[in-house]
């Protein structure tokens, strides 16, 4: 089955925010945002902006009826700043005016003054002076002190990650309808509409029943719209309050750019020890993640880093200590992955190191350590149907890897100022969200009388295909066709008390609700259908194409007619069901549980062809064997793990956001911040699904796919030191992530 969005999409018939028939009277918002990345407001005039005709109010800190505070886990998030600026980009005040035009021009002619204060932008300056969000975070198993005796050889060093715009297609915003009595219609291009419907309510100061949040489908996320795009909504909810009027607050993409945070930047200190045939024997670790100015996601961000330190390795002896670093950057947040790929960067860093160290090949440091069933994760889970040496296996057989290394062998023997380089690149990805109570979802069914259906989940849509799979899941429950089913939009009015769709558990977790949902209608029916018929006790009824089939022969009675008497003899046609990811726990006390319902495997091959003289490199080809499990739909996971590996390929080796001292992003426009685009995806890429895994967790033993393919894209980054080493042997290299041509070139010749 196709996405079914897929038409309209690329007929541009898809609505988005911007796209929506404005109500009468629509005022349009601008954020008039910080220009100094710390400071105090000694002044703020808005007199001369007010003047400018079609100025409806300019709304500020002082007109907020409720609470000023946004933060989700820590509340040190203000909505308006009220006396001091934390970042650049940082929203002071929001203009309402008749046109976009107007409100822009009004927001330019504001004036302020500050104090400027001293600033950070670096997470180990912010450490240094003990600007944390929270207290170090550790978690261990075995015994590290005792374990580096016993190790062969010990190798310690520092890598650094960047961070990542997300460059969602569509940017941030929300409309604002107040519709009677301090009720409140949003449409928010949100993962999470519970949490705009609880921000709007506490900074409103009105129960949340009076918040109404529906997002029809987002233009791309990544995370950066699962805490972030809350702000947005409550500022266009905030001016609807005070000004009895519609609102349309949509960033600009500049605006958007500069003012929202993005993946987590981090500086992390790593030590190895290992054997000499390379079995990894102790790891430890420490995590500096640069949070920006407040805490948002932060901490969930840098537990997942926690989880994935080991990636798909089974290390007996480890210590992760991760610190949440407090600096003066927009609050980074969200972007696929969730910290994981940043903490399986560093180990698989320390296994490229230490196995030169070695005079071994990382692929043998690597294959030597892969997680096996009945070992545990360091952190207490026990490892169960791991597909890592299956899923290396495969890659080696299925593509005949060890006839491609030979390849680049003969290639960079006959070759000077083109090299070659390979790597492998195992993942191993913990499905759940790491604060257990968020795995949780609900599923509205109705079945109209003329047998079509309409499905009403928490899961948003946001390109991932989510509501194909959906629909799925309802078609094989009822067995109908997928035509026959509408998945509507996401409505905290229909679905209340949702989590985001994130931790790429949207269709795993909403999918099992609607399977839930359909199958107690589906009794209902098959009851009455054994009534209606006339059937005996012994006999079996089921629906099987639209056809009730009685003892496997089919009836005249279709999925029509059935529905259509079923309504008329007062049968429900509705029904709404609950699913909780069940097993799991996690205690924070100890930091030791069993956080996730399952891990994703996988695993890629990449080949790359360096420049010498330029620096500048393309891939080759990246083939991979992923563990899909039994996939709902192959042409949306295929779709998913392609691109997931092009957004990893361009973190890891282009996509570079500088700041300046003053805590100004420079990468500030597309023109400065390079995205992989049409030639700087690999040339090849080749995705097999890896047979027989099965997962009792994922509607119809499908297993989740959002995420985890992004970390194949770490593999591009050492294969790129790879064909660097094969150019240079003898020479040591300083280099980090995004491994950019500038860096490989300098590196290369110092
Ligand atoms: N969001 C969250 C996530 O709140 N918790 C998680 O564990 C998570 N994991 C991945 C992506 N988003
Ligand atoms: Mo996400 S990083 O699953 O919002």
């Amino acid at each position: 089955m196709k996405n079914f969005d897929a038409l309209n999409h690329i007929k541009g018939k898809s609505l988005y925010i911007d796209d929506y028939p404005l109500p009468e009277g629509t005022l349009h918002a601008v954020v008039f945002n910080s220009e100094i990345a710390h400071g105090k407001i000694t002044s703020l005039n808005l007199e001369k902006a007010k003047a400018i005709a079609g100025v409806v109010a300019i709304i500020t800190a002082k007109d907020i009826p409720g609470e000023n505070q946004i933060g989700g886990i820590i509340q040190d998030e203000t909505l308006l700043a009220e006396s001091e600026v934390h970042f650049i980009g940082e929203p002071i005040a929001l203009v309402l005016a008749s046109s976009i035009d107007i409100a822009r021009k009004a927001a330019r002619i504001i004036e302020v003054e500050f104090v400027k204060l001293p600033i950070i932008t670096e997470p180990r300056e912010a450490f240094a002076q003990n600007s944390l969000i929270v207290p170090p975070i550790i978690f261990s198993s075995g015994n590290i002190n005792d374990a580096w005796d016993k190790c062969d050889v010990v190798v310690e060093d520092s890598i650094d990650s960047g961070g990542q715009e997300h460059l969602y297609l569509e940017t941030q915003g929300a409309i604002s309808i107040p519709i009677e009595d301090n009720k409140l219609k949003l449409i928010s291009s949100t993962q999470s509409p519970t949490s705009v419907q609880k921000q709007v309510s506490k900074v409103l100061g009105l129960p949340m029943h009076q918040i109404e949040v529906d997002v029809l489908r987002l233009g791309g996320a990544f995370g950066g719209k699962e805490d972030q795009a809350t702000v947005w909504g409550v500022l266009a909810a905030l001016a609807s309050y005070v000004t009895n009027s519609p609102i349309k607050l949509v960033l600009s993409r500049e605006d958007d750019l500069r003012m929202t945070g993005k993946r987590h930047p981090y500086s992390s200190d790593y030590k190895i020890g290992l054997s000499n045939d390379g079995k990894i024997i102790a790891y430890e670790v420490t995590y500096y993640q640069n949070a920006g100015a407040v805490a948002d996601l932060s901490t969930a961000v840098l537990e997942r880093t926690l989880f994935h330190a080991t990636n798909s390795y089974f290390i007996p002896n480890v210590k992760a200590t991760g610190i949440s670093c407090k600096t003066n950057l927009p609050p980074n947040t969200a972007f696929r992955g969730f910290g994981g790929p940043q903490g399986m960067f560093v180990i698989e860093a320390a296994i490229a190191k230490a196995s030169i160290t070695l005079g071994l090949r990382a692929l043998e440091v690597q294959k030597r350590n892969l997680l096996k069933d009945e070992q545990h994760f360091y952190f207490g889970q026990k490892v169960k149907n791991s597909q890592a040496i299956n899923s290396w296996n495969a890659v080696e057989k299925t593509f005949d890897s060890k006839n491609l290394m030979q390849e680049v062998n003969e290639f960079n023997s006959k070759n000077k100022l083109l090299k070659k380089g390979f790597s492998f690149m195992p993942i191993c990805f913990g499905i759940s969200f790491t604060s257990s109570f968020l795995n949780q979802a609900s599923a509205l069914v109705h079945i109209y009388t003329d047998g079509s259906v309409g499905i009403s989940t928490g899961a948003v849509e946001m390109g991932q295909g989510v509501n194909v799979k959906i629909a799925t899941a309802a078609s094989k429950t009822f067995s109908i066709a997928t035509s026959k089913i509408r998945v509507e939009s996401t409505n905290t009015t229909r679905a209340a008390n949702t989590s985001p769709t994130a931790a790429s558990s949207g269709a795993d977790m909403n999918g099992n609700a609607t399977i839930l949902a359909c199958a107690k209608i589906l009794d209902r029916l098959i009851k009455f259908a054994k009534i209606e018929l006339k059937t005996n006790d012994t006999d079996v009824v089921t629906i099987a194409n639209e056809i009730v089939i009685v003892n496997k022969k089919p009836t005249t009675l279709t999925w029509e007619e059935l529905v259509n008497k079923a309504y008329f003899s007062r049968i429900s046609l509705s029904a709404q069901a609950y699913y909780r990811t069940p097993e799991i726990h996690f205690n924070r006390t100890i930091n030791q549980g069993s956080p996730f319902a399952y891990h994703v495997y996988g695993t890629a091959f990449t080949t790359v062809t360096l420049d010498v003289l330029r620096g500048t490199y393309k891939l080759d080809s990246v083939k991979i064997v992923h563990d899909f499990g039994k996939s709902l739909n192959r042409n949306i996971d295929i779709g998913q793990v392609e691109g997931a590996l092009v957004q990893g390929i361009g973190w890891m080796t282009m996509e570079e956001l500088k700041y300046s001292s003053d805590g100004k992003l420079l990468a500030n426009a597309l023109s400065t911040y390079k995205i992989p685009d049409i030639y700087s995806v690999p040339d090849k890429i080749e995705i097999e699904f890896l047979d027989n895994s099965e997962n009792r967790f994922g509607p119809f033993n499908s297993k989740a796919i959002g995420e985890p393919p992004l970390m194949y894209g770490i593999g591009a980054y050492f294969a790129i030191l790879d064909a660097m080493k094969n150019t240079k042997p003898k020479k040591k290299f300083e280099v980090s992530a995004p491994l950019t041509s500038e860096k490989v070139l300098m590196a290369l010749y110092d």
